[in-house]
């Protein structure tokens, strides 16, 4: 190849590197300009280098000085062009980056409103000597209707006014024949008897879970709610026992400006019964029922009623929770909106 057309190649070669290397817009335009121009293998530069074995002797000196020259061009050519797309790429991130800028906040989830309500129950209970224990949420006909002296007549046993479960299966540790019905239970007073089977008197427990019931749903009432239930047996127990440890939970619970107002009620298995009210603003709102232990109950655990005596009290967790916190309906408490779950 004549040294002329040599000289030319190399001029457009170097011209070519020289464009394509400031047009690259980022790193992987340049590495592919890198590879096309100074390639080990196919690269353009590496091509024309094959030209100079074809050049005559003479002018293979003044050849070789300007492939060389060219070379170190285009090599020049390259390293400035990555050294604008490394500072380009810098000064771009300090440009968006302000140090005092507020970050964004981590979210940290925690206990739900119930949980928490049950946490502090708990513990002021624990503080006026209740231990807290839990009995499962299903359960036989004994111990959430007939230990509690709810004989197989009573409207409270009715299907409709329970969740009786299919399948006749007994489950371990429920204490109940097999083949005989269960049923979620609908209140925590089922508890009482599983204590009391199970342990001689002097009893103070407590006890907090779920319970179940068909109720439809209103801002007082849910289907699945939580309830706390109460139980001391001891030697001459008295009403003003039961109506001093309330007073004493209440105004720990909700503060204590607040009132609370027994009304004479019924329940198979407390004699005498009431409902416990509490004030909330004007109005009184009615968080449980209470009462003296039935004999009849007493009996059917073997304790004996000349020995021993005893109160129990079951309240609603949620309408605890709801009047603490002014919330108006308890099923707020459920629908999962994360936006109302935060404020706790
Ligand atoms: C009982 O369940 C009795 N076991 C309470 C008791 C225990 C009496 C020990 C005597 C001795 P009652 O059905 O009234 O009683 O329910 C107690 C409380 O549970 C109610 O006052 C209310 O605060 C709450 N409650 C009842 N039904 C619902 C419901 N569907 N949703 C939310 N809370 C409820």
């Amino acid at each position: 190849m004549p040294l002329a057309d040599f000289l030319s190649q190399l001029a457009e070669l170097e011209t070519a590197a020289r464009e394509a290397f400031a047009a690259a817009a980022d790193t992987h335009a340049l590495e592919a300009a890198r590879v096309e121009f100074l390639g080990a293998k196919g690269g353009r530069l590496k091509a024309a280098q094959k030209g100079l074995g074809t050049i005559p002797p003479a002018d293979k000196p003044a050849a070789g000085q300007r492939f060389n020259a060219v070379k170190t061009q285009i090599d020049a050519d390259f390293a400035a062009a990555k050294e604008r797309l490394a500072s380009a790429a810098t000064t771009g991130q300090a440009a968006d980056f302000d140090p005092t800028t507020p970050g964004t906040p981590l979210v940290l989830g925690h206990l739900h409103p119930i949980t928490q309500t049950i946490e502090e129950l708990k513990d002021i209970m624990g503080r006026l000597g209740f231990s807290a224990t839990e009995g499962p949420e299903i359960e036989d006909e004994w111990h959430n209707f007939e230990a509690l002296n709810i004989p197989a007549s009573h409207p409270a046993r009715d299907p409709l006014e329970n969740f009786y479960l299919a399948t006749a299966e007994s489950v371990a540790g429920a204490g109940g024949t097999p083949g005989a019905p269960l049923l979620l239970r609908s209140q925590t007073s089922t508890v009482q008897i599983r204590v009391m089977e199970n342990t001689r008197p002097p009893v103070r427990i407590v006890s907090l879970g779920r319970v179940y019931r068909p109720d439809t749903a209103d801002a007082t009432h849910y289907p699945m709610f939580h309830q706390i239930e109460g139980l001391l047996i001891d030697r001459r127990v008295t009403m003003a026992d039961l109506k001093s440890v309330l007073r004493l939970f209440a105004t720990s619970y909700l503060g204590r400006d607040v009132h609370i107002r027994f009304r004479p009620s019924f329940f198979p298995f407390t004699e005498p019964s009431v409902e416990v009210d509490m004030q909330w603003g004007e109005h009184w709102i009615e968080f449980g029922g209470a009462g003296m232990v039935d004999p009849n109950v007493l009996s059917a655990v073997g304790y004996n009623p000349d020995e021993v005596s005893g109160f129990a009290f079951g309240l609603g967790v949620e309408r605890l929770c709801a009047r603490r916190h002014h919330v108006t309906d308890i099923r707020e408490f459920y629908k999962n909106d994360v936006r109302f779950l935060h404020q706790f």
